[in-house]
């Protein structure tokens, strides 16, 4: 058992610009929820932090695509998604909002100290600025293609794709989002962050912190390598935290150096509300505490480099103890978009079903490190196969068995059997594993623990059928069910931080005192008294209506296949035998107008013939001697009577086929990666 500990745990706090979707719910808000919630149970000094982030350019564009303000804006978005929050059951010790003056004050706060210590500075910028719209381009205003990774239509704050931070003047071919314009580059005035002076204490942080999971430690140390560069800190806007220096109008702070900053002052806010105003600095400023932050995968570089390396700079405050970022939710196998409407709605959801089965879904489906999909058939199955039949079947089995045969009273047991014993050993296993499992952020793992519990209760139920041995031989059925109505009550708790709406109900099924949010960890172990009187059961879970699913499937944009450019990991890229071949014959293939067979030197002594249609392109003299990219290991085939073994890539523009060639001399044989 660990000591007992003071945590602040944090998610993400998502853009007031519009309604949240499955997505943030799966990678952030569900994961957080779950871990804060065994925390306290636990009886650790345990609070969950959040806010909508109310500034910045994502705020600013929607304002001004909706003809409206930031003010209004925000303050419809805020009330939306925390209302979607609370109805997922995500339990909040506050959820705060950006706009307030005490988070202005902070985030002033710590750019004055950063500027006092010499952390930050002022210089001429480049920026981009549409002539057209009359203004600057900061961030979201601009749009381009990616330097890193050539995805079109990354932002000018970052990719998407790769999850590099960039800035506007990174962009290839940048365009402005509001007229589709070029913009031009103007120098303005700005401040920096001297983030390349943190370069290796943030290394040595992130390589030495034992908490981080391997995707956040990975990407971090990749980004670390590339070298850090101070990062411009204002922008020409006037929505957002004014910079505060005297002379200057209409520059802003970045929404990325104020919206962690959004962490702290919603835990002074919270603390404000209650007898102790001075509490939060328990949280952030005592070196006992541990400060958790899940995120999405998007925001990895912001939370692991950007925020340690402002938290190092300030001094007095704790670094993060870990970071969990969740990776990304597909929906019905392909990449959400909300501009393609391919997305589904928290409260779209939320209107037709009960919000654990969604909570189960995702922790279910798969660990928080690895990709997901949402299907509406795999939702429904999992309700039905799995909540209903397996956790619902069980509990209520026990629970009408124990009403209808003993007067709704928890019989006394007589002595315990082999086989009793066991089961009821396997609570106190499963009390103990789980909570190691979400020690480590495996909620997937701990799930699959409390429910195969719920499995070993039906087989349990099954293999003793007390509705025979009530007949025959009473005292062994009172026994029986006495030890299924333990393992109620430990699900009753072990549920409680993935499904908390359902726990409660076992809990006061059970009729127990007060709420199973307030109990201890430690009571599912302890046992349910024979004589306990329990309330009439109904079932935890109704099948789910097929209609609704499929109307739900309906309401998705029919896409074309051509939208959808399928993404393939960097495991399957590593499949192709891509490399370098020099052709050492070419010659036309009778018969053809555009075939021509090549033998092609693969070194190492390794010749190999290919077919290609590239006839009309390349004459055969040119051809010869020239190095390719060829594709070694695909299938082999015959073409016309010839064998192709291997595959010569060329660009293909309309009917136009290019060679691509090795820039540099390369040996033939050598690997392409
Ligand atoms: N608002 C991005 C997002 O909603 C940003 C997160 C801030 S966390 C400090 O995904
Ligand atoms: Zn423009």
């Amino acid at each position: 058992m660990s000591i007992l500990a003071r945590y602040l745990v944090t998610a993400a706090i998502p853009y007031a610009n519009a309604p949240l979707h499955l997505g943030h719910l799966r990678s952030t808000y569900i994961p957080a929820d779950i871990y804060v919630r065994y925390l306290r149970l636990y009886g650790h000094d345990a609070i969950y932090v959040c806010a909508t982030d109310e500034h910045g350019t994502p705020i600013a564009i929607r304002a001004e695509q909706e003809k409206s303000s930031p003010r209004k804006i925000v303050d419809r978005y805020h009330a939306s998604i925390l209302q979607d929050l609370l109805g997922m059951g995500c339990s909040f010790d506050i959820f705060s909002r950006t706009s307030t003056s005490v988070h202005r004050e902070s985030t002033q706060e710590f750019f004055s100290r950063l500027l006092e210590k010499g952390y930050i500075y002022e210089s001429q910028y480049e920026q981009l600025f549409c002539e057209s719209c009359n203004r600057f381009l900061p961030d979201r205003y601009v749009e381009g293609t990616c330097p890193y990774c050539g995805t079109k239509a990354a932002r000018g704050d970052a990719c998407d794709a790769c999850g590099r931070y960039l800035k506007p003047t990174d962009l290839v071919d940048p365009y402005c989002v509001l007229c589709e314009g070029r913009p031009v580059v103007k120098t303005s005035r700005h401040w920096f962050f001297k983030l390349s002076v943190f370069q290796k204490e943030v290394r040595d942080w992130v390589s030495k912190n034992p908490n981080l999971p391997g995707n956040v430690k990975n990407y971090a140390l990749n980004w670390i390598d590339e070298g850090l560069r101070d990062w411009c800190i204002t922008r020409d806007l006037s929505w957002g935290v004014p910079v505060p220096a005297v002379d200057v109008k209409d520059k802003v702070i970045y929404v990325w150096f104020d919206a962690p900053i959004g962490y702290l002052s919603s835990t002074k806010i919270w603390a404000s509300k209650s007898d102790d105003p001075e509490k939060w600095r328990g949280y952030w400023k005592d070196e006992n505490s541990k400060i958790i932050h899940f995120i999405g995968k998007d925001i990895i570089y912001h939370h692991s480099i950007f925020w340690p390396a402002m938290l190092m700079g300030v001094g007095e405050y704790c670094l993060p103890f870990a970071i969990v970022a969740g990776e990304y939710l597909t929906l019905e196998g392909r990449k959400m978009s909300k501009s393609r409407g391919w997305v589904v709605g928290v409260s779209d959801y939320l209107e037709d079903f009960e919000p654990d089965s969604l909570r189960y879904y995702f922790i279910a489906s798969s660990p928080l490190g690895k990709d997901a999909d949402f299907s509406w058939d795999e939702f429904a199955r999992r309700h039905n196969n799995e909540l209903a039949d397996i956790l619902g079947n069980f509990v209520h089995r026990a629970l009408v068995f124990t009403h209808r045969d003993f007067q709704g009273k928890v019989p006394d047991p007589g002595e315990f059997d082999q086989y009793d014993q066991k089961v009821l050993d396997r609570i106190s296993e499963t009390q103990c594993e789980v909570a190691e499992a979400i020690e480590c952020f495996s909620f997937h793992s701990a799930l699959r623990t409390v429910m195969d519990l719920a499995s070993i209760g039906n087989k349990y139920f099954n293999d003793k059928s007390p509705w025979i041995t009530v007949k025959e031989d009473p005292q062994t059925a009172k026994t029986t069910i006495y030890v299924a109505n333990q393992i109620v009550k430990a699900l009753s708790i072990l549920l409680e931080p993935f499904l908390p709406f359902t726990a409660e109900r076992i809990w006061d099924t059970l009729g127990l005192e007060g709420s199973v949010h307030d109990q201890n960890w430690d009571d599912a172990i302890s046992p349910l008294p024979s004589g306990q009187r329990i309330n009439p059961p109904t079932p935890l879970f109704k099948k789910l209506d097929m209609e609704k699913i499929e109307a739900k499937k309906m309401k998705l944009p029919k896409l074309d296949e051509e939208d959808d450019i399928a993404e393939v990991t960097i495991e399957e890229f590593a499949k192709l035998d891509l490399r370098v071949g020099r052709i050492l014959e070419a010659k036309p293939l009778p018969s053809s107008d555009d075939l021509i067979h090549l033998t092609i030197d693969l070194g190492n002594g390794v010749v190999r013939e290919s077919v290609s249609g590239l006839l009309p392109h390349y004459t055969p003299e040119v051809l010869r001697g020239k190095s390719v990219v060829v594709l070694v290991n695909i299938r082999p085939t015959k073409i016309l009577g010839s064998m192709s073994e291997v595959m010569v890539l060329a660009a293909v523009d309309g009917k136009q086929l290019t060679l691509l060639i090795p820039d540099r001399p390369s040996e033939p044989g050598t690997h392409i990666k």
